[in-house]
């Protein structure tokens, strides 16, 4: 094992407490969960944490005393203190990238100093912070108006990857609070439906563009922004001086902001210190402190602190992101389990599961470690869901009745901000039951009695009742949360951002690169020059040849 910023970087499986917990998960592998419940009926109060305002229950997990235990045994043997400090003290912990991972800077409202390069980048952040502020305010106040002397009524983001999902979702999901003036809009797909789409709701006069790229290099980004440009351009009468009124940017690249052709003025910078898929918090939530104002912005920053504090402070037996770490490491990596799925029950939170697919895929779908070492264990799930009840009525057969078990998080608020009749009774009666069959589930004398109770006979019964037995035993994670709002949803956010982290620790990986992004782009840049002509194309496998001929031979050329 090698030491790197004073951390032990110990093969995962190589540590005294995998060998007990491999040890341990074969004693205790036929563990029931109901029998687990029916023995001790104080297993919920061992097993949740109640913070602020969001109840953890983690309760109905294949897990024991001792498996917890072992697990915060693991965390101390990893070193996940110093790892947490390190990051805190913006050591360079993305090291194949020689940079620190500060998205914790970009929501530190206690502002004690975090000093990098020896410099304290809270001076940036909060100056940047002012200058988001007063941008908002004088577009809510109309002191900045349109080529046309118009308010503002339409914001789009232009961005992909890191510089949309964290916006998108957090728009999509703080709605009720938003300014009821503004409507926001993302574009990120390069295939042109997305801007011709959006572009058909929006007046030219009253649209802010917000060019969001941290390198400001995204093939994707560049184009929907060239494309958007022109078409701006063409609808006003093409005069360039408009640009400056309705399009700014957001990046780190002030050069390629400059070609591009935005004022520096009407650009808020962030650093090379905020990851792409942590930047929501950076100057890429604009789109969020223009849609929801900027005092609900900050609102969620502070949510996002109290997790950092929380992560940074509590012990790990009491601390929520180091628990869901551990546990996931428990079914990855001891019980063989590929995938796990989260389930909003908010419909507000539907791109909840997609924001999590980058941001627990990009940062832990690594299979080389830290020593720079094939790793021979599993790193990263399959993160994937849909908001509940919608879930059930579709892949939830699998979870019930698969024959994978698919551990999930619940999450849901105990407060609807569209308590319509008794719906929030309904969908939250759903969260309950589906937790409580996945953990129960049904047994073959159950059925009987009740196959019986209907009037089935003895054949019918035999042929019928294998195919409804619930086997149950399937783990799962609750979140009950008073209400989304937009201090709460930063500390959800913050309370996966963490998982991940602790994750990556413990399978000693770079969490904060994302080298496996790259080849497609390099390859996708070769081939579409090859699509310019109208030559046969030989360069490729015969695969890929194939298919690039047959687009050429049917494409129809405008
Ligand atoms: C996220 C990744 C990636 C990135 C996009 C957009 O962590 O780095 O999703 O955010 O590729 O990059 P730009 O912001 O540089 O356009």
């Amino acid at each position: 094992c090698k030491k790197s910023q004073g951390v032990i970087m110990k093969k995962f499986n190589k540590l005294e407490s995998y060998k007990k917990l491999k040890k341990h998960y074969s004693e205790i592998k036929n563990i029931n969960l109901r029998d687990l419940f029916k023995k001790d009926n104080k297993r919920f109060d061992k097993f949740h944490i109640n913070f602020e305002q969001i109840l953890f229950d983690y309760s109905k997990n294949l897990i024991t005393k001792k498996t917890l235990d072992l697990l915060l045994q693991l965390a101390d043997e990893i070193n996940l203190k110093t790892a947490i400090n390190n990051m805190f003290s913006a050591k360079e912990i993305n090291f194949t990238e020689k940079r620190a991972v500060l998205h914790i800077a970009l929501r530190n409202r206690s502002n004690y100093p975090i000093i990098y390069n020896g410099k304290n980048v809270m001076d940036d952040v909060n100056s940047v912070l002012d200058k988001i502020k007063n941008f908002v305010k004088q577009i809510h106040s109309g002191e900045k108006l349109g080529y046309s002397q118009k308010k503002f009524t339409d914001i789009i983001n232009i961005g992909i990857g890191g510089s949309d999902l964290g916006p998108m979702m957090v728009c999509s999901a703080l709605k009720p609070f938003a300014n009821k003036n503004l409507n926001v809009h993302f574009v990120s797909n390069v295939d042109g439906t997305h801007l011709a789409e959006t572009l058909k709701k929006i007046n030219p006069e009253t649209a802010l563009f917000i060019i969001s790229s941290k390198s400001f290099t995204t093939q994707e980004t560049l184009t929907n922004a060239i494309s958007a440009r022109k078409w701006f351009l063409e609808k006003t009468g093409n005069k360039q001086e408009h640009i400056s009124k309705h399009f700014i940017a957001i990046s780190t690249n002030s050069k390629a902001v400059k070609e591009f052709g935005i004022d520096t003025n009407n650009m808020f910078e962030f650093w090379d210190w905020v990851g792409g898929r942590f930047s929501l918090w950076s100057a890429i939530g604009m789109s969020i402190a223009l849609y929801l104002g900027f005092d609900n912005f900050i609102k969620l920053l502070e949510g996002a602190h109290s997790i950092d504090l929380h992560f940074k402070n509590q012990p790990f037996s009491q601390n929520i992101p180091v628990l869901m770490a551990l546990i996931s490491i428990w079914y990855l990596n001891f019980h063989g389990i590929k995938a796990q799925a989260v389930i909003p029950y908010d419909q507000y939170l539907e791109h909840f599961p997609a924001f999590l697919q980058q941001l627990e895929m990009e940062s832990n779908g690594k299979y080389i470690d830290k020593n720079s070492k094939e790793i021979n264990y599993q790193t990263g799930g399959i993160i994937w869901g849909e908001p509940g009840t919608n879930a059930q009525h579709s892949f939830f057969q699998l979870i019930h009745q698969g024959t994978q078990i698919i551990p999930v998080d619940f999450i849901a608020p105990v407060n609807s901000h569209n308590p319509i009749d008794n719906q929030h009774k309904i969908l939250l009666s759903n969260f309950f039951a589906q937790t409580e069959a996945l953990m129960k589930g049904k047994t073959e004398k159950e059925l009987l009695k009740e196959l019986k109770l209907q009037g089935l006979n003895d054949q019918e019964i035999k042929k019928l009742l294998p195919h409804k037995v619930f086997k149950g035993n399937r783990p799962t994670n609750s979140i009950l949360i008073d209400e989304i709002n937009p201090y709460t949803l930063g500390q959800l956010i913050a309370i996966y951002e963490h998982k991940v982290f602790t994750q990556g620790i413990i399978w000693n990986i770079n969490s904060f690169d994302q080298w496996g992004v790259e080849l497609g782009k390099q390859l996708a840049k070769k081939i579409l020059p090859e699509l310019d002509n109208n030559d046969i194309i030989k360069s490729h496998d015969c695969s890929t040849n194939g298919l690039i001929n047959h687009y050429k031979q049917k494409r129809k050329l405008i």
